[in-house]
């Protein structure tokens, strides 16, 4: 009995043996597996050491972020997506009215245009007039490699119109001569502006704010911002009598749009790396608000009911944990950033961030959200820049890149 049983064992080791060497020929076998493995994720660790070291510049942790879901306000509608496009304008990040129906805007070709309203008065639907060429001759630029200006951040005042250029810096066009005047250009403070972006008036037009993203990179290496995420931005404050160019606000995450409130007393700034935007007392500089969205905003600009509009794109793809990750910890994208272009490394991380979502949020002076209209696959703008209040009740919608104006439809309210 015993004898027969331990024959069969053996057997039986000897058929499971014979199957294991079969299979041993067609696969190879696991230490093999765990090498090639081990290689390739020493390389790509030792890849991105390298690239950490040979990085030009220096990203740091995005601090203070705070995650906001797609919920409760911000759940996800179809709100934004009804209107037309105006085309052949690329990259109108900022749009203003005047008086007559006429809008005004800046474009990625570095020209002010004017879009004349149509012959029975349709606005944005007439013939579109060059205001300026793009190129101011003998200004001093932001980067010695920009020889064509980038018009962002787009006011008017009576017939005078003001803007923020991310290249030329701050200049007004008398629009009845079409003359370029500079007022503040890139060097005028210390660091000199390396992004200026955009511009709001005290009601008295006396005093101007405005946003200078970073002074680290200019608009030419984009890349740089986003990624290495630098709190270098500044809202700057000009006298336009005496003509005083003052540094109020340092250290801000990428200081994109910017408006006063209703009763000048404070200041939004969008910043737009990390996601929020900001109330500042324009006496103390001290932090009044702080609203947490899941875009990135841009510009912000007053509605027709006393509230603002403050517009936002980009929104993560991957999950929170993830974008998490990347956001806490700089060594990944500063990797990236020593070993490609900062273009490629944006579109690599591009590939976590859904770039066509688009979101307009209309907020109180308390920074409470009223309500959001949203646009989730680009079916009418994309790279949402700024949200202006026409004349006739509809939404004239900005853009960073797309080669479209979009004008929305009036919304029910
Ligand atoms: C405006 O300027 C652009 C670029 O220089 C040019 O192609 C276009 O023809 C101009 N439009 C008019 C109406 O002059
Ligand atoms: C109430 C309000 O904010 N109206 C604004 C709508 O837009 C025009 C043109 O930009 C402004 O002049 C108005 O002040």
């Amino acid at each position: 009995m015993e004898n027969s049983e331990v024959r069969q064992r053996k057997i039986g080791k000897k058929k499971q043996t014979t199957r294991e060497s079969t299979t041993k020929q067609e696969k190879p076998p696991r230490s093999i597996c765990w090498l090639i493995f081990c290689v390739i994720v020493s390389t790509v660790l030792v890849l991105l050491l390298i690239g950490y070291i040979n990085s030009p510049v220096k990203a740091v942790a995005i601090k203070d972020y705070v995650h906001v879901p797609l919920t409760g306000k911000f759940s996800i509608n179809y709100k934004l997506t009804k209107g037309k496009r105006i085309h052949g304008l690329p990259g109108p990040e900022s749009i203003a009215e005047g008086g007559d129906g006429k809008l005004y805007t800046g474009l990625a070709d570095g020209r002010v245009v004017c879009i004349h309203p149509s012959n029975d008065g349709e606005i944005g639907a007439g013939k579109v007039e060059n205001i300026t060429t793009g190129v101011i001759e003998g200004a001093s630029t932001t980067d010695d490699a920009l020889n064509i200006g980038r018009p962002l951040g787009i006011r008017l005042d009576g017939n005078t119109l003001y803007v923020m250029d991310a290249v030329y810096g701050f200049y007004s066009i008398d629009l009845s001569t079409k003359k370029v005047t500079l007022l503040v250009t890139p060097n005028a403070v210390e660091p000199a502006m390396k992004l200026p972006n955009d511009l709001a008036f005290t009601s008295d037009g006396k005093t101007v704010y405005f946003t200078d993203i970073t002074s680290q990179a200019s608009i030419l290496q984009a890349g740089y911002i986003a990624l290495t995420s630098v709190c270098s931005g500044r809202v700057i404050k000009y006298d336009i009598s005496t003509k005083k160019v003052t540094v109020v606000l340092k250290d801000l995450c990428g200081a994109n749009g910017i408006q006063l409130t209703k009763d000048d007393k404070s200041v939004i700034v969008c910043e737009f790396n990390h996601h929020r935007c900001k109330w500042f007392d324009v006496k103390t500089w001290e932090q009044k608000h702080v609203l947490h969205l899941p875009v990135m905003p841009d510009n912000v600009r007053k509605s027709h009911y006393g509230t603002y509009w403050i517009t936002g794109t980009h929104i993560d793809r991957v999950p929170y944990y993830i974008a998490a990750i990347l956001r806490n910890i700089p060594f990944f994208r500063q990797s990236m950033l020593g070993l490609i272009s900062p273009d490629l490394a944006m579109r690599f991380f591009a590939a976590f961030v859904n770039t066509e979502y688009g979101m307009l949020i209309e907020v109180n002076d308390k920074a409470e959200v009223i309500q959001v209209l949203q646009d989730p696959d680009a079916q009418l703008c994309l790279g949402l820049s700024q949200a202006t209040n026409l004349s006739d009740g509809r939404i004239a919608l900005g853009s960073y890149f797309a080669p479209y104006l979009a004008i929305l439809d009036k919304p029910e309210k």
